[in-house]
Order: C-alpha cells, then sequence, then structure tokens
C-alpha cells in the first residue's frame, strides 16, 4: 500500500523522442575490446569487507537460481502479434513498442494463482540449488513486491494481492536457501525520469503524452522511486543478496547512495557489480568498494580462471523471462552441465535463470535441466561446492580443474571423452586418483611431473566423469 503519497508532477510534462542520454551505448554491449585479459586486470582485488561477506556462503555455494518473473511472463513473448523478435520475453514492452497504458492493462490482469513459494523452493533445493535471486522489480518498473513507495506492485495493482517477494524469501530460509532479489535500479521504463538503455527504448511510445520539451532527470526518478524500494527492499527483506542490472547513466556518486543505503541496513547483503560496472566493461579499482562481486555478461561463460570471484548469470534457456513466441531455445543438460563446470573451474558461480510461467507454475524444461543437474551433483557435488578455481596455468583441451581449498585435492573434468583413451596433466604429485562416478580407482602413473590415467573405453557418465586426485603436496 503507498503511504507517501508524493505529488507527481512529472506526468504530465513533455517528451522527447529520443534524448543524447539515451543512444549511449548499452553497458552490457559495449565497444571495443571485452576479452576476459582487458577487463579483468591481474592485480585486481576486492576489499577486505567484500572477501570477508563473500566468504560467508556465497564462494561455497556455486549454484543459484536466478528467477525472471513478472507481468511479462504471461504474454510470454508476443503482445497483439508483436514483439517475439527479441530473446529476452522481459523486453516485451519494448519489442512490441507498448505504452506504459497498455502495459498498465497488462499488469491489471497479472494473477499468478498457482504461485506456491514451498514448492518453488523445495525444487530447487531438491536440484543441489543453494541460493535463488529473483526480479523484484525488472526494467518494466513493476514490483513483485508490497511497496509504500509506489502502488505499481504485485499487492497493490492485481487481483493476486500476495507479496511474492515475502513468500519466497521466507520459504527459501526455510529450506536453508540463500536469498536474493534483482532490482533494476537504473533503468525503469514506467518512469519518465529513468534513462533509456539504448535507441529501442523510445520514450515517446512508453509515455505518448509527455510534453515535447520534457527533460528527463535521473535523479529525480532515483530519489522518488528506485533509492527508496530499495531501501524498503533491504529494511523489510530479510535479503543475503542484491542484484543490480544495467548501469546505464551511474557514476560513483550515484552508486555510493545505493551501496551506502544496503550497508546501512544489512552489513552482510552481497551486492553484485552492475551497480556501476557494465557486464562486458573493464574493471575500474575505484569501483571496487561499492561491490562485492562481478557479475559477467548475460549468459557469458568464463573462457580462463580469473582473478576476482565472478558470478555468470545464465539461463537454461535464450531468454531470461518465459517464452514461448518466437525465437527461443533451451540448452541440452550436457551443455548447461558443461557450462556450470567451466564456470565453477574459473572461479564463480553459475547463477543459472529459469522463467516461471504466468500462471505461477514453474517452467516443466527449466526443473527438467536443474534435475539432471541436481542429480549430477548428488554424485559429483563434492567437485563443486566449495571448490576453488583451476590451481594450473592451463584448462586442459578435454575439460577443466577444480581444487579443495587445501589443495591437496584436484578434480578432473574430463567433459570431452579423448579418443586417445588417456589423459596427460602436468604439475600434479598424485598419490590417488579414482572416479567419483562409482568410487573405482582409476589407472594411473605418475612420469616425472605428469600424471597419466588410462580412462576406460566410455565415460562413465554422461555429461562429466570426474577424477578425484590426490596430491602428495598442496596444489596451491
Ligand atoms: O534481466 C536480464 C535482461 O533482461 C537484462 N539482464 C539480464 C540479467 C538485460 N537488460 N539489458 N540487457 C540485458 C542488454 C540489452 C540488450 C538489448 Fe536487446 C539489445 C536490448 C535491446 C537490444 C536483446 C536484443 C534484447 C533485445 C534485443
Amino acid at each position: 500500500m503507498k503511504t507517501n503519497v508524493g505529488t507527481v508532477l512529472l506526468i504530465c510534462l513533455g517528451a522527447v523522442a529520443s534524448h543524447a542520454k539515451d543512444t549511449a551505448k548499452s553497458p552490457n554491449q559495449p565497444a571495443g575490446d571485452v576479452s576476459f585479459e582487458y577487463r579483468f586486470d591481474d592485480r585486481l582485488q576486492q576489499t577486505p569487507d567484500s572477501l570477508a561477506r563473500q566468504a560467508l556462503w556465497f564462494r561455497d555455494a556455486k549454484f543459484g537460481a536466478f528467477i525472471h518473473f513478472g507481468v511479462y511472463s504471461t504474454l510470454e513473448g508476443e503482445y497483439e502479434g508483436r514483439g517475439s523478435g527479441f530473446r529476452y520475453s522481459e523486453w516485451i514492452q519494448i519489442s512490441a513498442q507498448m505504452s506504459a497504458k497498455e502495459y498498465h492493462a497488462v499488469a491489471k490482469t497479472f494473477n499468478p494463482t498457482e504461485f506456491d513459494a514451498d514448492a518453488w523452493a523445495t525444487t530447487f533445493k531438491d536440484c543441489g540449488i543453494k541460493y535463488v535471486v529473483i526480479t523484484s522489480k525488472h526494467h518494466d518498473g513493476f514490483a513483485l513486491f508490497d511497496s509504500m513507495v509506489s502502488d505499481y506492485d504485485i499487492v497493490d495493482y492485481t487481483p493476486f494481492k500476495r507479496d511474492i517477494i515475502k513468500e519466497l524469501c521466507d520459504a527459501c530460509h526455510k529450506q536453508g536457501l540463500k536469498f536474493g532479489v534483482y532490482y533494476s535500479h537504473a533503468q525503469d521504463w514506467d518512469e519518465p525520469d529513468a534513462p533509456y538503455l539504448n535507441s529501442r527504448c523510445k520514450r515517446n511510445v512508453l509515455h505518448p503524452d509527455l510534453l515535447a520539451d520534457f527533460e528527463p532527470d535521473m535523479d529525480r526518478y532515483i530519489a522518488k522511486k528506485s533509492l527508496p524500494q530499495v531501501e524498503e527492499l533491504v529494511k523489510n527483506y530479510d535479503l543475503d543478496l542484491i542484484w543490480f542490472d544495467t548501469p546505464v547513466g551511474m557514476d560513483m556518486e550515484r552508486a555510493r547512495r545505493f551501496s551506502d543505503t544496503v550497508r546501512k541496513y544489512r552489513p552482510d547483503c552481497l551486492i553484485n557489480s552492475r551497480l556501476i560496472h557494465r557486464g562486458k566493461g573493464k574493471i575500474e579499482p575505484e569501483y571496487l568498494p561499492l561491490y562485492d562481486y562481478v557479475s559477467i555478461g548475460d549468459k557469458e561463460v568464463p573462457t580462463k580462471k580469473l582473478p576476482l570471484y565472478v558470478e555468470s548469470p545464465d539461463s537454461v534457456s535464450s531468454s531470461f523471462g518465459y517464452k514461448t513466441k518466437g525465437n527461443c531455445y533451451y540448452h541440452t543438460e550436457k551443455e548447461m552441465i558443461h557450462r556450470f563446470v567451466h564456470t565453477v573451474c574459473a572461479g564463480g558461480n553459475a547463477l543459472i535463470n529459469n522463467g516461471p510461467m504466468g500462471n505461477g507454475r514453474l517452467d516443466p524444461e527449466a526443473v527438467r535441466i536443474y534435475g539432471a543437474m541436481g542429480a549430477w551433483l548428488k554424485v559429483n557435488g563434492e567437485s563443486i561446492y566449495a571448490t576453488v578455481r583451476n590451481p594450473l596455468d592451463e584448462k586442459p583441451e578435454w575439460g577443466d580443474l577444480s581444487a579443495s581449498k587445501d589443495g591437496r585435492t584436484v578434480y578432473l573434468h574430463i567433459l570431452e571423452w579423448p579418443a586417445s583413451g588417456t589423459i596427460a596433466v602436468k604439475g600434479l604429485p598424485a598419490t590417488a586418483a579414482t572416479y567419483l562416478a562409482n568410487g573405482e580407482n582409476a589407472d594411473y602413473a605418475v612420469e616425472g611431473e605428469v600424471l597419466k590415467i588410462t580412462l576406460p573405453s566410455e565415460p562413465l557418465d554422461p555429461y562429466d566423469t570426474v577424477v578425484k586426485v590426490a596430491l602428495s603436496s598442496s596444489s596451491k
């Protein structure tokens, strides 16, 4: 319920078709070098405070469920025959060029009656997921929590009237899962003052009543909606993590206001880098005190081990929101497990998205893929949870490596079965080698500095056969 009803002066003011700020390049698609070498300087280090926050649970968790759920989930990527060309269904307001009025009419009917927070949390837990991050407000500006700042939320605006964030937060914590929210702090298509990511977002299409001379003022939007809603979230919900996105228009001063607000109320709550850093931009050292870990690009898998702890915002499909219209593909179980393993071996978590359906049920395809991951993790979890990145300089062509924190155990993830029937790894003084798939000893020999393993004729696991190697000295 909205309590502090401020006079909204802006609605009747004017519009410009495309303000100069809008046409700035996308935060997630900068021109130029986007290589990991360019983005991550080896000397970068998170602050001691951030490292301590990471160590509380985040570094051990590895597997998070990202959830994109909102009004867009009901449209499934198409509105009145339009908009299915974009790969992200949560972008329907832009892809179908809907006015705020048209989108509000859809929001008015949002009624996910089948939503069952306990069922979601139980499913996630059973699949080996350790934390959950759900969209509390995406770029469309619609909140899935009961906001006092704006009535454009699930409780006040829809027939559903239940606080999804509260219910899911409680259900996750009941299952021992950590809980976080995504919040679009910069973009808000419902707010004429908010900055727009790119030229596809046209202020006068979204807000046709604005006058031609309307001058957007991002700080007015931040003061009126974005920062007060973040304050509500950290004050009223037991958040372990807050996930910002698309920091268009953000600078140090603006970002600091958000960071300070989160830390004032919830000192242990993790903050991701997109508070200010573009997923594929160079990491600036002065930004590091503002956030706790680095989100790499959307659906990006690291190709090498990285010097900062990262999280890959991946998805089971090509979209984040539930999408059935137009182009959309799902990853195979094998692809998803390989992406996950590479992310962990590079030194990071995989935050793998599912888009629940408009009726509130989880997408069965997503549950199937998570299920395959969970089954694999039941057998191979020790090679993933609470591990550290590949201790060697090189990543082998047959797969990847993770290691125990003390460096005394290394896990060889054989993702591509070598035609030669053997693998050789330099720099591992092995004293034992066993397959996690069946607990049996591997046929191995140490020749000088090289560990050689003669493999069985077939993989022991359809996705990733893991060899656990005990070392005579730490690989650290
Ligand atoms: O929440 C998910 C995305 O909606 C969000 N980040 C993830 C976690 C995101 N917002 N912006 N972007 C990602 C990048 C924007 C890409 C775009 Fe496009 C290029 C928007 C319009 C052109 C992709 C291609 C989406 C539509 C066409």
